[in-house]
């Protein structure tokens, strides 16, 4: 059995999905349960005042060690990443933030005799060479992004932890996530956020990939149940650990701007691709996320017209309050 997630550690809690995931734990296992952190941005208002906050630097040993010690950490969510378009603009700051931050929280995790770590992966494992619909679990993973490779690596170096020392390591391979909460910042599937907030702003974009892309998508509160599901597994009855495919829902740009359409009919979309088409079209359209759905039971409750209608509701109850972009 797994043992008990007493004392919570999230690395890049200010992130687009730390800092919704955060709140979520904390209201689930206690605010004081539940220590955020993150490497340069201030926190929110509402991150902040809700529980515990410090800065630290996943490349750093020491300055994770600090707060694990502290508090006794037992378990840890480590969403610290640099993205693909940024990991593309600044390869070895990927690099170094993606493979030593991920060390550096498995070594702790040995160190402290943790009980379980949660290290997140994505899409982005994959690249030339396997089928773009309904890609399998098990298969060729060659990424072509920076980003992509310390993903690949990264799964491998957990399952090692997880084979050589018994460590408590799961993940798994998150589509783009669509949320409404925090911007996401330097990632390629960031259009299918950005498109919601210029909508209700301005009631057109410019998108930097081509109407017929298509990728695989999934709204934030699947994915923080799909986060905190996975956490909460039994431990023993899990065959794979770090490289979970997870899906709910794919579209291209055309189909999710028609979707706006249905609540701002005058909605207007142009195209500009960029070096982030390129890197769009190596991953798959859609996914095959079977044996998470036998193994820990996942099972996505949004779709695309039911998610549009929930961003557009809060994005217009945020803008009519003045703070669309917070
Ligand atoms: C990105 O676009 O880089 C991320 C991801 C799919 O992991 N959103």
């Amino acid at each position: 059995m797994s043992k008990e997630m007493k004392k919570i550690l999230v690395t890049g809690s200010v992130g687009q999905i730390g800092s919704e995931l955060t709140m979520e734990l904390r209201h689930r296992f206690g605010a004081e349960n539940v220590i955020a952190t993150g490497r340069k941005t201030a926190p929110s208002e509402k991150l902040k005042n809700s529980g515990p906050f410090h800065f630290i630097d996943v490349t750093k040993i020491e300055s994770i060690e600090e707060i694990v010690k502290k508090y006794n950490i037992d378990t840890i969510f480590h969403m610290a990443a640099i993205l693909s378009a940024v990991g593309e603009k600044n390869p070895q700051l990927c690099w170094d933030v993606n493979m030593n931050g991920t060390l550096n929280i498995l070594e702790l995790g040995l160190k402290y005799d943790m009980g379980r770590i949660i290290i997140p992966s994505s899409i982005a494992v994959w690249g030339r060479g396997v089928p773009l619909d309904n890609t399998p679990q098990e298969t060729v993973l060659k990424p072509t992004t920076m980003y992509g490779v310390t993903k690949v690596c990264g799964e491998l170096l957990c399952d090692y932890y997880v084979q050589r020392f018994g460590l408590d390591v799961r993940g798994l391979r998150y589509p783009g996530i669509i949320s409404y909460e925090t911007l996401p910042g330097g990632g390629t599937t960031d259009y299918a956020v950005a498109i919601y907030y210029e909508a209700v702003d301005k009631g057109k974009y410019t998108c930097f990939v081509r109407e017929d892309t298509v990728l695989p998508m999934m709204y934030m509160p699947d994915c923080i149940n799909a986060t905190i599901q996975l956490a909460e597994a039994d431990f023993s009855k899990l065959k794979h650990h770090s490289d979970f495919n997870v899906a709910a829902m794919s579209f291209n740009v055309k189909e999710l701007a028609d979707s706006i359409k249905k609540y701002i009919p005058d909605f207007e979309i142009t195209y500009e691709p960029d070096y982030r088409q390129e890197i769009a079209d190596s991953w798959p359209n859609s996914i095959d996320d079977s044996a998470a759905r036998e193994e820990w039971g996942w099972n996505p409750e949004w779709d695309l017209d039911s998610m549009t209608k929930d961003m557009i509701e809060h994005l217009r109850e945020r803008k009519n309050k003045g703070n669309l972009y917070l």
